[in-house]
């Protein structure tokens, strides 16, 4: 997956619209996850999952941080997520299907929230970053 030049600015602005709000849709995203995908919540038996929960409110900026780290490296998302890339694999053992789960509950969190730039070439920018990403955070399991 090779993002463009135009990938990385419809990224890079789509990212710059979610301003301080990065922690709340990251948490939005997650409970989406957990309410329409419930086999998601096997890798949370440690969590309250229910809605307005601290942990899930935690979580999310904590997804959302990485995320945002990530848009800052996109000529390096290898380098940039390689720790979190040793956790998901050695540690955490999050079989890949879900990072597509997880994806899609991003993008129709972000699409919520800003439906004014979510054009369908954003879209599509951001499916490309998010499955990125993904690539990187699976790519020790083998
Ligand atoms: Mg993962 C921990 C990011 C997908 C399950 N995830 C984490 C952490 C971050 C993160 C930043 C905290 C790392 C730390 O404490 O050092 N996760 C992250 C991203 C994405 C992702 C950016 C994909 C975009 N994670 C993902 C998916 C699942 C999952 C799809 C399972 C459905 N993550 C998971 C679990 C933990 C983390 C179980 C540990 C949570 C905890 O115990 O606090």
């Amino acid at each position: 997956m090779v993002l463009s030049g135009d990938d990385k600015t419809n990224i890079k602005n789509a990212w710059g619209k979610i301003g301080g709000h990065a922690g709340e849709y990251g948490a939005e995203a997650l409970e989406r996850m957990f309410v329409v995908y419930p086999t998601t919540k096997t890798y949370f038996p440690h969590f309250d999952v229910s809605h307005g929960s601290a942990q899930v409110k935690a979580h999310g900026k904590k997804v959302a941080d990485a995320l945002t780290t990530a848009v800052g490296h996109l000529d390096d998302l290898p380098g940039a997520l390689s720790a979190l890339s040793d956790l998901h694999a050695h540690k955490l053992r999050v079989d890949p299907v879900n990072f597509k789960l997880l994806s899609h509950c991003l993008l129709v969190t972000l699409a919520n929230h800003i439906p004014a730039d979510f054009t369908p070439a954003v879209h599509a920018s951001l499916d490309k970053f998010l499955a990125s990403v993904s690539t990187v955070l699976t790519s020790k399991y083998r």
